[in-house]
């Protein structure tokens, strides 16, 4: 009982698919952020530029078998880095295991990424109002890490002007969300200037999801 009850205080539900986890990240903060390191060393973050021809304030890189991207000719998911033409570093076996039990504590079990899509925010940078619609199969849920500064996040409907909710994602928070709430459109608003003492004035978001 004690367990069952540890094991659920601090879940904030936000729809039928969708579940906070606030701080579920916390005790694995230095490895999660030495574990980033490792990765840009290998795909460095780039600010990518859109269908359109804007460069995203939001810079990225990604591990795992696919990667997201976007270019001129669109978005998708990629095995190979266009940056430095080889595969996306392996996903670190302390994001896999993190991204499991967060989905499992949220009711899906089994979770098993093949995309890691890595978003790291200056002062500044947003994300403004879209769907996850890129990856194959709509009914695997999507697992979402934030560290560093605090950022306001937008949980709308099923259509852009929908009114949307603003959540607060803190340094360590997970947010697990799926199955009908999957295609709601979500953004981050622009990052206040802010300070936190392993990442500056950066936010970090860690994004799995099974995306092939
Ligand atoms: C971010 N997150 O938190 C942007 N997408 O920086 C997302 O776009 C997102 O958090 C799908 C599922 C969860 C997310
Ligand atoms: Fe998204």
């Amino acid at each position: 009982m004690d367990l069952f009850i540890a094991s659920n205080i601090g879940q904030q539900r936000l729809g039928p698919g969708s579940v906070l986890l606030p701080g579920l990240a916390l005790a694995n903060e230095r490895a999660l952020l030495a574990a980033v390191k490792a990765i840009e060393a290998e795909s460095p973050f780039r600010n990518m530029v859109t269908p359109g021809g804007f460069e995203m304030s939001v810079a990225m890189t990604n591990c795992g078998h696919l990667g997201w991207v976007t270019d001129r000719s669109g978005y998708r998911y990629d095995t190979v880095d266009p940056m430095t033409c080889k595969p996306w570093p392996v996903i670190p076996s302390v994001f896999l295991e993190l991204a499991a039990s967060a989905a499992l504590a949220a009711g899906f079990a089994a979770f098993s990424p093949d995309a890691c899509l890595i978003n790291r925010y200056e002062t500044g940078a947003r994300m403004s109002l879209h769907q996850d619609k890129n990856e194959i199969d709509f009914s695997q849920s999507i697992v979402s890490v934030s560290l560093g500064v605090p950022a306001i996040f937008q949980f709308g409907g099923f259509k852009r002007t929908d009114k949307t909710q603003r959540i607060l994602l803190s340094h360590g928070d997970v947010l697990v969300w799926g199955g009908p709430d999957r295609m709601r459109y979500h953004g981050i608003l622009p990052l206040k200037q802010n300070h936190h003492p392993l990442l500056d004035s950066q936010r970090l978001n860690l994004t799995f999801r099974k995306a092939g």
